[in-house]
């Protein structure tokens, strides 16, 4: 099985290193030429911080081309799997006009995004494709475009999109066993829309936060002040998750919370792109909670707050 990976940052490389370690065929498709150049010279280092064996790919044993390429390459040699670990700013941004080749293909695409809204873009760039949403909590930190931090085991559900089908298929069966025999643990559901709503309530009530106040996850829960403005957030979502139709299990709160204790030295995804001054995924999480409570008449005035405060962190170049 031939496995090309679409964008190389945390959980790109991450993939990456440990299916070709694994021994699965992979190509990693770059936002840049350097990094690709820089992989080929230094190989990829994927450390962990529960103190199992580091692993470490040579320059050689990786397929690293600049996504620039993909029109011209992918067409010649195209493979079984399209894994996209890209923001959702790329997704809607660049990568359409780069994915255009693959119209009318019958590929499978995994998707690895946060928040919502990728998965009806991908439907209508891609309607002959079988769409496949996956929600990871995977930790993974990349502190230089060839390493890459594994920061917490976790999980990755794969669902598929918009069929009205079971995912346990042939293709999605064996990416489950591929990705399980890279070490990682897979579970295959049917309740994709409920795993998607779940995470985001989880990634809309979590990330503004550590990105205003800069701290790691577990901090969140060090005073009342910001367990009572998670708690704001949190009620204002299941107020639009009630208005909207969108079943989510009672225990969703204690979720938020354990998650936050999961995961309490890792700086969320969206304060790890603060700190890089890269575009935040705000407008996909808050933001789509934001849309779907003004449909539905409902008043989300907490998480406006936090659009505004995490975006007027960048100073956007004119
Ligand atoms: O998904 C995450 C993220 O940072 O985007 C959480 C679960 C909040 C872990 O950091």
């Amino acid at each position: 099985m031939k496995i090309e990976i679409i964008g190389a940052g945390s959980l790109g490389l991450l993939l990456a290193g440990k299916l070709i370690r694994s021994g699965a065929g992979v190509r990693l498709w770059c936002r840049s030429g350097e990094q690709c150049a820089a992989l080929a010279e230094a190989g990829l280092a994927i450390s962990h911080i529960d103190g199992r064996e580091p692993v470490f790919i040579p320059g050689s044993e990786i397929e690293a081309v600049p996504i620039s390429e993909f029109p011209r390459l992918y067409p010649e040699s195209p493979g079984d799997w399209l894994v996209l670990t890209v923001k959702q700013g790329v997704l809607h941004g660049t990568l359409p006009e780069l994915l255009g080749p693959l119209r009318e293909s019958e590929v499978n695409v995994l998707c690895l995004q946060n928040g919502w809204g990728h998965m009806e873009l991908l439907q209508k760039l891609l309607p002959a494709a079988s769409l496949y949403a996956a929600v990871t909590t995977e930790g993974a930190r990349r502190e230089s475009p060839v390493r890459v931090v594994h920061a917490g085991a976790g999980q990755t559900s794969i669902g598929l999109w918009g069929k009205g089908e079971t995912v346990r298929n042939q293709a999605a069966i064996r990416m489950a066993d591929t990705l399980r025999s890279a070490g990682f643990s897979v579970l295959l559901s049917n309740e994709v829309k409920a795993m998607i709503f779940r995470k985001l309530a989880i990634n809309a009530v979590i990330n503004p936060l550590t990105a205003i106040w800069r701290i790691p996850n577990g901090e969140l829960l060090s005073t009342e002040l910001r367990v009572r403005m998670m708690r704001e957030l949190y009620e204002e979502t299941a107020a639009v998750y009630e208005a909207c139709g969108i079943a989510y299990e009672d225990s969703l709160w204690n979720d938020i919370l354990e998650v936050c204790r999961a995961t309490s030295g890792n700086h969320s995804s969206m304060l790890a792109d603060v700190l890089s001054s890269r575009e935040t995924e705000i407008r996909w999480i808050n933001g789509s909670l934001v849309a779907l409570a003004e449909q539905a008449g409902v008043d989300v005035t907490a998480h406006q707050w936090v659009i505004r405060m995490v975006e007027g962190m960048f100073v956007k170049e004119r």
